[in-house]
């Protein structure tokens, strides 16, 4: 380490006194002024991590569906996952560290996992479309180049296509080539084969409305439109060049305010979709005839998935091998569908997808989604060795047909993480392959009436939860008022957790009709403002 142009480098990104920040479920997330400092030592981290492993790692700028005056940056592990948790606090030290402190800080890091530091290092960048996404890419490059390590910027790309890149990397080219042509090639190919299948259904050309949040998500599906078949007619929307990003559109806009976003004239049964700011959460929605909003979000999205490979894996004698994860969030009544009718073991965790992705990994098939439109399919290697084989070598036609559609599905699946794009291809080839309009995919069951509130509180540490967050543990008698409130209404249920990504208490309510989810969001609501340390006024009423 030449600590003389450490130092130099270092002073060119001081990090502002007295500002603290923490690795969180989504990395770091401020103010993009804040962030320079953090930016330049996730290069530093970058490259102890690289030697660590010794692997390609990623770092990707983007503060997601959050507003465009933010940023943030996370750091993604070789075979495409979120960093290794144990890695996490070594971010937050090294975040933190005071200028004269950042050496000892990088050498205990070292010390502490292991770094041989004369190993070569790796690390491909990316970032989202932000106006600040630039720069502070730069100041990541800085933090490399001063440790040592190599870098590979691939400029503007969406979250998921940085960690297939990783992967792609650190497989030799087993999961795909590591270039964005290879990422559009090994979709659309194996998208193209599905949709080959699909029986005509009269309609010739499938139509889909994309609101791309004026993200990243514009830039990449008008990249890789020329790889889908013509009868595939994707039409984008909040394409970013006219609005802000995130502002009144995207993926997490119309999942928590349950309408439409800005820029999309909605026709009545028309199939839509809406990506987030960094392209790693869908949700679909439609209007009906009578002008009522209907929101197709993750929980759906798992199930679709789930009843599709459900049948395709029966068929080839697989039908035990699928899971499906989930977290509190999810409606009561796909959890329900799932269990009772489908017969599929489900799995809730904590919040956050590190959790979900590694509960997943547990199963042949395992599918994971937030209800939030994040999520992804996993097949253990052993699930697609034995799939490859029988498309390849199976007498019985029907069987190696299953198994060629299971095996076009895994290389249309990003399994390094949730990924809009490749999602939503996952979507329309089924719903072309079943003949299934948007209508009968949302008609798969009701949804739970539910209701999201926050609190603020003074710690929201106070809060302590156990059982996968359904229950809370801390302070003392909430959970006792939360069971008694939940009594008082038909079919419900209610939870409270700390946001891992806001200063909040977040409240998550539902019952059997609209008002009650909301009066019992509210008095849960107000338990917590009570007996947590509520700051400002009550929560009101909705
Ligand atoms: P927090 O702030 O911990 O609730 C939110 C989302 C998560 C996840 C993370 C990361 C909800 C209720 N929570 O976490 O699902 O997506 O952000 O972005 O949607
Ligand atoms: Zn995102």
């Amino acid at each position: 380490m030449d600590l003389e142009a450490l130092k130099n480098s270092s002073a060119l990104h001081p990090k502002p006194p007295g500002l603290a920040l923490q690795y969180g479920t989504a990395g770091f997330r401020a103010r993009a002024q804040q962030l320079d400092h953090i930016m330049f030592r996730m290069g530093l981290l970058a490259v102890l991590r690289s030697r660590a492993v010794a692997a390609t790692v990623g770092v990707m700028v983007t503060a997601s569906h959050n507003p465009e005056e933010d940023n943030g940056v996370k750091l993604v592990d070789p075979l495409g996952e979120m960093l290794h948790p144990s890695w996490e606090e070594y971010a937050t030290q090294l975040a933190n560290a005071e200028e004269e402190e950042l050496q000892s800080v990088i050498t205990e890091i070292c010390q502490k996992a292991a770094v041989n530091q004369h190993k070569d290092a790796s690390v491909f960048i990316g970032r989202d479309t932000r106006p600040s996404s630039e720069q502070l890419s730069q100041a990541v490059v800085d933090g490399i180049s001063v440790l040592g390590g190599q870098y590979h910027d691939y400029g503007l790309v969406t979250t998921p296509q940085l960690h297939y890149l990783v992967c792609c990397q650190n497989t030799q080219g087993q999961y795909g080539r590591a270039t964005l042509e290879g990422y559009y090639e090994k979709l659309s190919r194996a998208f193209t084969e599905l949709m080959k299948q699909a029986p005509s259904s009269g309609e010739h050309q499938r139509h889909l409305k994309v609101d791309c949040a004026n993200g990243i998500g514009a830039l990449k599906l008008s990249e890789m439109e020329p790889y889908f078949p013509k009868e595939v007619l994707i039409h984008l929307y909040n394409d970013g060049t006219k609005e802000k990003l995130n502002h009144l559109c995207g993926a997490d806009f119309v999942k928590v305010n349950q309408k439409a976003p800005r820029g999309l004239d909605l026709k009545p049964n028309e199939r839509c979709c809406s990506f987030d700011g960094d392209a790693d959460r869908i949700v679909y929605y439609y209007e009906d005839t009578s002008g009522h909003f209907h929101l197709i979000d993750g929980d759906k999205i798992a199930t679709l998935i789930s009843i599709f490979l459900k049948e395709l894996l029966a068929k080839v004698g697989q039908s035990s091998a699928l899971a499906v994860v989930q977290t509190a969030y999810a409606n009561g009544s796909s959890t329900h569908y799932l269990q009772e009718t489908l017969k599929v073991p489900v799995h809730c965790v904590k919040t956050g997808v590190k959790h979900l992705h590694h509960k997943a990994q547990e199963f042949d098939v395992g599918v994971y989604f937030e209800a939030n439109g994040h999520g992804t399919v996993l097949f253990s290697k052993a699930a697609e060795t034995k799939i490859r084989q029988l498309a390849k070598e199976e007498k019985d036609a029907e069987k190696r047909d299953a198994a060629k559609v299971l095996g076009n599905m895994i290389d249309l699946i990003n399994q390094t993480v949730g990924d809009a794009v490749s999602d939503m291809l996952v979507i329309e080839a089924i719903l072309a392959l079943k003949g299934l309009s948007v209508q009968q995919w949302d008609a798969i069951y009701t949804d739970l009436p539910n209701r999201l509130l926050k609190v603020q509180v003074a710690d929201r540490r106070a809060v302590g939860t156990a059982d996968a967050e359904r229950r809370a543990v801390s302070p003392a008698g909430l959970q006792e008022q939360i069971d008694a409130l939940v009594k008082r209404h038909r079919l419900a249920r209610a939870f409270v957790r700390p946001s891992g990504t806001e200063d909040v208490v977040r409240v998550y309510a539902e019952a059997d009709t609209q008002e009650a989810a909301d009066a019992l969001a509210h008095e849960v609501a107000l338990a917590v403002y009570h007996l947590a340390g509520g700051k400002g006024a009550p929560p009101q009423p909705i």
